[in-house]
């Protein structure tokens, strides 16, 4: 597959796969999501290689979700909603190694759940992390909800979703969401000392650990196929779509108006 939306890389027995669409802030669209799809398969299948990295390119953005200029009641690809993303988050947890995200900038929407799913997060002092689905007329419900609030407990997680405010990687760290802050010059140097660290250890026991873990949490996939059907309804209401209308007109969203 020739990589269009992606850079992927191996060195010393890891991979790096760099969502690669700086001007969008990273955002995925479909053709993203199916070269990521294709990436972490070639990765993860590979027995070079012990660990995965998840990047963003660029010093802005990590990943800020679902791409909102190709989404207009539904994105441009397959899957529930137009983007096969709940493909690509099961097959984060499903690969049998330890993915890594590198969170530089922002960990937005989509991006968040990202890097949430991820087993573990590094992420430079400039990160900044949060859900913004109830202000752009979107959810992202099973991994993106109540696993999140696995990771952050469930006070943390409600409050991140309702509110939709951003956090600092200080603030992410002390909630549990990420693993690790660094300066942001560090952070290249952090994640390849993880990297070296993982190498070292026993491919068999991290992939039997890694699935362990994914066991205890299974159900958040059957979570997910269901409010993402849920979801493809919800992009079908005007109210999804002022949500969307509103971010690319810049202006806030009346929401107010589809009251219950
Ligand atoms: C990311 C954030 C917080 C940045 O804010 P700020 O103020 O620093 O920058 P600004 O001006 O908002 O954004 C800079 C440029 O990036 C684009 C913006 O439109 C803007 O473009 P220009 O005006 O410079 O041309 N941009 C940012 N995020 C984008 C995106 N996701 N798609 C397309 N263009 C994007 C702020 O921009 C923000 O909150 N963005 C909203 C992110 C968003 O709505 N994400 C989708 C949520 S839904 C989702 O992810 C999802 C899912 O999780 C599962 C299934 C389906 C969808």
């Amino acid at each position: 597959m020739d990589y269009q939306d992606i850079i992927y890389a191996e060195k010393a027995g890891a991979a790096t796969i760099t969502i690669n669409r700086p001007d969008k802030m990273n955002a995925f669209r479909g053709q993203t999501c199916e070269e990521l799809i294709h990436a972490l398969n070639r990765a993860g299948w590979n027995d070079d290689i012990g660990v995965i990295v998840l990047a963003g390119a660029g010093d802005r953005a990590f990943c800020t979700g679902g791409d909102q200029s190709a989404h207009e009641g539904s994105y441009d690809g397959r899957g529930t909603i137009g983007l096969p993303v709940e493909e690509l988050q099961s097959l984060i947890r499903d690969v049998p190694k330890p993915v890594i995200a590198k969170v530089q900038g922002y960990a937005i929407g989509g991006g968040n759940v990202l890097a949430a799913i991820c087993d573990m997060t590094i992420a430079s002092e400039a990160a900044q992390f949060g859900q913004v689905g109830p202000k752009v007329g979107s959810v992202d419900p099973g991994f993106g909800t109540a696993y999140l609030a696995q990771v952050v407990g469930e006070k943390k997680a409600r409050e991140i979703w309702c509110l939709c405010r951003r956090y600092t990687a200080r603030e992410a760290l002390e909630m549990g969401l990420i693993n690790t802050v660094v300066p942001a010059e560090e952070l290249d140097a952090e994640v390849e000392r993880w990297c070296a660290e993982i190498m070292e250890k026993s491919p068999t026991a991290i992939s039997i650990a890694k699935r362990s873990f994914n066991a205890a949490t299974e159900h958040h996939r059957g979570i997910s196929s269901m409010g993402m059907q849920a979801l493809a309804l919800y992009y079908e209401t005007e109210e999804s779509q002022e949500g969307v209308k509103a971010f690319l007109e810049k202006r806030k969203p009346d929401f107010r108006q589809f009251k219950k």
